[in-house]
């Protein structure tokens, strides 16, 4: 069981513009940031697309919670 607090810090550092929603470009630029350049447009949007619950394409807090305590 993941910390939801620490989870919540989590999804706000990756979500830049703070809209609530984690896209595939804000996924990809906190790799980078995070020191894994070698992520491209598509494979974030095949990692966000595998934990897309509800198919609009972007991650919910929900939908990172959920895929949190997988
Ligand atoms: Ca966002
Ligand atoms: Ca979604």
């Amino acid at each position: 069981m993941a910390d939801i607090e620490a989870a919540r810090k989590e999804f706000q550092r990756i979500d830049a513009d703070g809209d609530g929603f984690i896209t595939a470009a804000e996924f990809k630029s906190a790799l980078a940031q995070g020191g894994d350049w070698n992520v491209t447009d598509t494979v974030a949007e095949a990692i966000i697309g595998s934990r897309d619950l509800n198919g609009d394409k972007v991650l919910s807090f929900d939908e990172f919670w959920t895929y949190l305590n997988k």
